[in-house]
């Protein structure tokens, strides 16, 4: 965990005095269940051990004073000029999260305003959510310090609103819920249609597994083309298919789908159907056989992401392969694509194996070094207790 001194010594420094708590979200890793969010599918992601972490005082006037120690400067606004529109660069997430609160039922023309310091250290465009993670770290601080008492599915649904109408990426709701429902050696299982979730053990330590990230550092952003021109090819496909959602296709359609569709179309829809299918596989072999059974099925969800959704980079495409060269149980390119990052379930003792033939090939293939590093599956955001 973070350790909250340096942020209180920042926010002393900035704002004067102590902040009355701290908060801290999760990025977060999806194990498998990739574009299926926004078609109402079903997902598999986990909380991960890095966070945005927030320190939070209210105020007794209407300002909003708001500082990250990765970008100079402190913003300063009001709760009266809070809206959707005009909000840019890092500060957009953290109003953007009180903007939406305002639509979940806070009242923001009688609330006090406050004051905010971020950190994190969540990659930032590395497809770990570090948006999610500040989404949830400043949504539970103003949850709390506002005495709101909305819940964390509510909570999520006011981080994906922030995205998707102030930052204006058209997301899913799997980051915010990944990161406000994980659970220690869990992860979320999540049916995106009815929010029902469930926590589903992952059992790695017993199994004697290491998730490895390989942040392969082509840099990805959710705001731009490439996610949404998936999506609206999804829209198209359901549209087409005279279905609500993809949601509403199985795998047993998709020889009758094949012949309603052009063919990038039904590549597409092919990646979200079966995909949802590979979910439902792993949460079933996580919980009768553990981690050790679902190689396989990570595999065939980075192929499919690779040949039919068309999503995967060089990158993204080499560590995965180089990972289970070196004995990874299974490996896939985890988030959005485009860059990123991939996550390889790697029994411990190969975990130095693959590392070093991830980083060797691409040295050899003249790639920019990855960053590699283990992630453990970790409770949801929160407040930190501080010990004196
Ligand atoms: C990004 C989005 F934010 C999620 O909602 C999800 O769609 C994911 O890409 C792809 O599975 O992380």
């Amino acid at each position: 965990m973070i350790a909250t001194a340096p942020l209180s010594e920042f926010f002393e420094g900035l704002f004067g005095g102590e902040p009355s708590g701290f908060w801290a979200g999760p990025g977060r890793v999806n194990l498998i269940g990739e574009h299926t969010d926004y078609n109402d599918g079903l997902v598999l992601p986990f909380a991960i051990d890095r966070w945005a972490v927030a320190a939070l005082r209210l105020r007794s006037d209407r300002t909003i004073r708001l500082a990250t120690d990765y970008v100079d400067g402190v913003v300063e606004t009001t709760l009266d000029r809070i809206g959707p529109a005009g909000l840019s660069g890092w500060s957009a997430y953290p109003l953007g999260v009180v903007w939406a609160l305002g639509e979940h039922g806070a009242d923001l023309t009688d609330l006090p305003g406050f004051d905010l310091a971020l950190t994190s250290d969540v990659p930032v465009g590395a497809g770990l959510s570090s948006s999610a993670a500040i989404e949830s770290a400043v949504g539970m601080a103003l949850n709390e310090a506002w005495q709101l008492g909305l819940d964390r599915q509510t909570l999520a649904r006011v981080g994906q609103r922030a995205e998707n109408v102030v930052v204006g990426a058209p997301t899913g709701i799997m980051d915010q819920s990944a990161s406000l429902l994980g659970a220690p050696d869990c992860a979320v299982f999540l049916d995106c249609r009815s929010l029902d979730a469930e926590v589903v053990p992952l059992g790695l330590d017993a199994a004697g597994i290491e998730v490895l990230v390989v942040d392969t550092r082509v840099s990805h952003a959710h705001a731009d083309g490439g996610y949404a021109s998936r999506r609206t090819a999804c829209e198209a496909g359901a549209r087409i298919l005279g279905v609500p959602m993809l949601r509403d296709v199985t795998v047993a359609d998709l020889d009758r789908v094949r012949t309603l569709l052009d063919d990038v179309t039904f590549r597409r829809v092919r990646h979200v159907v079966t995909e949802n299918q590979r979910v439902l596989d792993t949460v079933r072999l996580l919980r009768h056989e553990g981690p050790s059974a679902i190689g396989a099925l990570l595999d065939a969800s980075h192929a499919s992401m690779r040949d039919d959704f068309e999503i995967s980079t060089p990158e993204l495409d080499l560590a995965t392969d180089v990972a289970r060269a070196h004995g990874a149980i299974g490996a896939r390119v985890t988030g959005g694509g485009f860059g990123g990052c991939v996550i390889a379930l790697v029994p411990v003792d190969a975990v130095a194996t693959v590392t070093d033939g991830v980083r060797e090939a691409f040295a050899s293939a003249g790639f920019t070094e990855p960053g590699i590093f283990n992630v453990r599956p970790v409770a949801g955001a929160g407040r930190i207790e501080v010990t004196p």
